[in-house]
């Protein structure tokens, strides 16, 4: 009966970083209604398949309900049911030994994707137990921009997309699908609707590109020339903001110099993008007042990642856009405590020199170790060995750079538990599995530490399936067993209560606002200057030698030079329908996205005697993965759009569910990694189509 019906409203998380505010019906326990909120902050009603498909998620036959113990060999999918209290003991006893044998720095704590304020409580875990090593994949996804924009302009400048811009230049991301953290897709679209100009530089023509004034199609990997070549225009025709140059920056000189070298013509030749495109569009940024630059993960998915974010936040800088509505900003946070305050900071003096990639020399202010020296540590013991892991909302093995290194790894730790909400490959191998209470089941705070101006309230709804806990829940008890009690609560909800106390809200009342932003305020440079040691953005970075970086953006070459064995580039984009690996096991899902799909252009495709449907052998120097075959014009000639993430939930345990045969991190290499960040090379890859394999 209607009346039954209880109405919630909640924010989306879990299924990407966006934050659509939902209205919940709930009936006996259970989702019956889910849509999107029209008076959502950044979504304004809308609702994407995958906040649809959520209440099947969370009843899903498969998921993990009680904690598992591993039976006989690592990988045999054999698990006995064990209490909560035997598997925290279990692996309290196991990090105990390895940080008594080897050091704190001997266990690692690993994180995926941030889902909300377990990752925050997993580094107050790290910091209390005494370990520098929290893993996390932020080489590969914002923590080159956001370092980058640290070092260079004392922020990472993020798209406002809550006041109007004249331009926004959509450079590698593909928003319609993935709603990148905070740039909810249904705002940009709202203003494209009432005139503001798109240019989109993507190798694929996707939704965007087809509504934008200029499309830029360029190689895989090339971003990084093609920003210098923006640059190059913008400086030599002389369209920078002259005030804003001279009073706010620090460097242009060497920068003007620096770029010379980097004309359309020459960048062309590496981008595959026309000479006059390339000019036409840096024109019309440099021309256009406000821009704003929405950025994505190819900019920070190869070897170049800090030059390329380098030269954009350089292009931001010298044509006014930074900190403006309509620009790129530096968000403000609304009255919270603070990330350094809530994962204790202080109980770790020595993390920075520490960390394993302290060892590796790799930029300042990278906190978090990256999965490609993580590995090395395991598997070589460099700088220092480490032993024993817990990982929580990842499936590594399908997600790291160089999937049979990840594999290794995992066989050689002498103990590692997983957290998670379904079994997956990585869980397969673990020694004990936790199952996980997920989104909507327990109360959580999302966007918390991610730089947005905002923290948004994601309530309970339902109470999780069996025996799941929450993450941040296990991470408490997790603390209490293994660390001092004081650093923890008797109510691991308190964790929450901490971080709203500074608003003088309670997490009830947080959660009846909906959402807490700070104030707008633009442009304050001008009280207070740039957060930077000149106090000015640094075009040329006063520090390069203390810190032993390049001082000015440049291009040394493409992350992988052109391989006649491999003439074809690879790239990968994310699904509409999926998060990285997740998902794959939901019908709601599956039947919009049944396989793996690689786009191929037809003339490609016909010159390799590949037909609509086949399945593809893709092959690079590290290794070879089957997909279908999908022919479209959409994608270059040159280039294979493959799909990332695959691993079949319909498989078995025992072969950790044919995790190899259609992973796209199969044919992505840690042997080549960018010095600041340890980044491998996931898009712009040498391939080759090797022939048709078999039906399955
Ligand atoms: N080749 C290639 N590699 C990439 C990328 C790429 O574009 N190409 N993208 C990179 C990027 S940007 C990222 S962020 C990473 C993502 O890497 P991961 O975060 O490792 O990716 P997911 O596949 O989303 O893994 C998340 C796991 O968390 C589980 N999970 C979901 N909700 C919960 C929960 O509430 N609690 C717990 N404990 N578990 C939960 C899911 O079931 C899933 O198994 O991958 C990176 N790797
Ligand atoms: N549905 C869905 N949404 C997600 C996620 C998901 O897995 N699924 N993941 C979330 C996460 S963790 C992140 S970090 C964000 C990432 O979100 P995005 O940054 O949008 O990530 P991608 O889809 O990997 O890449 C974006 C676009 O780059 C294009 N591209 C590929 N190679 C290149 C290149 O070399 N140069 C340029 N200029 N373009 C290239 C692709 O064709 C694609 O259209 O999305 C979040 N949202
Ligand atoms: S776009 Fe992201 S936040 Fe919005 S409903 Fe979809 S998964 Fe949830
Ligand atoms: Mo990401």
């Amino acid at each position: 009966m209607a009346d039954e019906i209880r109405w919630m409203r909640t924010h989306c998380g879990r299924m990407d970083h966006g934050g659509c505010s939902l209205i919940v019906g709930v009936k006996d326990n259970k989702m019956v209604t889910i849509k999107g909120d029209p008076d959502g902050y950044l979504n304004k009603g809308y609702i994407c398949p995958k906040g649809l498909a959520s209440p099947d998620r969370l009843t899903h036959p498969g998921r993990l309900r009680h904690p598992l113990k591993r039976k006989g060999g690592r990988g045999q999918g054999n698990w006995e049911r064990v209490s909560w209290e035997e598997a925290i003991q279990t692996i309290g006893e196991n990090l105990e030994r390895v940080r008594e044998r080897y050091g704190a720095g001997g266990v690692a704590f690993c994180q995926g994707m941030p889902k909300g304020m377990e990752h925050f409580a997993l580094i107050r875990l790290a910091n209390s137990f005494g370990s520098p090593n929290v893993v996390a994949v932020q080489d590969v996804c914002h923590a080159p921009r956001e370092v980058t924009g640290g070092h260079t302009c004392g922020f990472y400048p993020v798209a406002d997309f809550h006041h109007k811009s004249r331009l926004v230049v959509i450079w590698g991301s593909n928003l319609t699908s993935t709603n990148e953290e905070g740039e909810i897709c249904s705002l940009l679209l709202e203003q494209v609707k009432n005139g503001t100009d798109l240019i989109v530089i993507d190798p694929r023509r996707t939704e965007l590109a087809k509504k934008a004034r200029l499309w830029l199609q360029i190689r895989p990997g090339a971003d990084n020339g093609l920003a210098l070549a923006f640059l190059n225009v913008i400086v030599e025709e002389g369209l920078y903001k002259k005030g804003f140059v001279e009073n706010w920056t620090f460097g242009f000189e060497e920068l003007a110099n620096q770029v010379k070298a980097y004309t359309p013509e020459k960048m062309s030749q590496v981008t595959w993008v026309e000479p006059g495109l390339i000019l036409e569009a840096a024109r019309y940024y440099a021309l256009s007042d406000p821009a704003a630059i929405q950025w994505g993960n190819p900019i920070e998915q190869n070897t170049r990642a800090f030059d390329t974010a380098r030269a954009l936040v350089c292009l931001m800088a010298i044509c006014g856009n930074l900190d403006v509505p309509g620009g790129n900003i530096q968000a403000n946070e609304p009255r919270i405590l603070g990330l350094g305050k809530f994962v204790r900071a202080d109980l770790i003096p020595s993390k920075r020199k520490d960390m394993i990639h302290a060892y590796h020399k790799t930029i300042p202010r990278l906190m978090t170790v990256p999965p490609a020296f993580f590995r090395k540590a395991v598997l070589e013991e460099f700088p220092y060995p480490v032993k024993a892991a817990y990982f929580h909302c990842t499936n590594p093995l399908l997600t790291y750079a160089d999937s049979r290194k990840t594999f290794e790894a995992l066989m050689k730790l002498d103990f590692f538990a997983v957290s998670d909400i379904f079994m997956t490959p990585t869980a397969a191998l673990a020694d004990i599995v936790l199952p996980a209470a997920t989104h909507f089941e327990f109360n959580d705070i999302g966007h918390y530490g991610l730089g947005h101006g905002y923290i948004l309230a994601r309530p309970k709804v339902v109470d999780p399936p069996g025996e799941c806990w929450p993450d941040i829940k296990i991470l408490n008890e997790l603390g209490r067993s293994l660390t001092p009690k004081k650093y923890w609560y008797e109510d691991y909800e308190d964790l929450l209560e901490e971080v709203l106390e500074p608003s003088g809200l309670s997490y009830i009342q947080f959660a009846k606002k909906g959402y807490l932003k700070g104030v707008d305020r633009f442009q304050k440079h001008l009280s207070s200057g740039f957060r930077t040691p000149t106090g000015k953005v640094e075009l040329c970075l006063s520090k390069a030698d203390d810190f032993d970086l390049p001082p000015l953006p440049r291009f040394t070459g493409l992350p992988q030079e052109d391989d006649p064995e491999y003439p074809l580039v690879l790239t990968s984009s994310k699904s509409p329908y999926y998060l990285h690996s997740s998902y794959r096991w939901l019908e709601g899902l599956r039947k919009h996205s049944p396989d793996p799909v690689a786009e191929i252009h037809p003339e490609t495709a016909a010159e390799y005697g590949v037909g609509e449907g086949e399945r593809v052998i893709i092959e690079t120097k590290t290794g070879q993965i089957t997909q279908t075959a999908r022919l479209t014009k959409d994608v270059h000639p040159g280039v294979i759009n493959a799909s990332y993430g695959w691993w079949f939930p319909e498989g078995s345990p025992g072969s950790q569910y044919e995790w190899e045969r259609s992973n796209f991190n199969m044919l992505t290499s840690i042997e080549d990694l960018g010095k600041e960040f340890g980044t491998p090379n996931l898009k712009g890859i040498g391939c080759r189509i090797a022939g048709i394999g078999q039906d399955r």
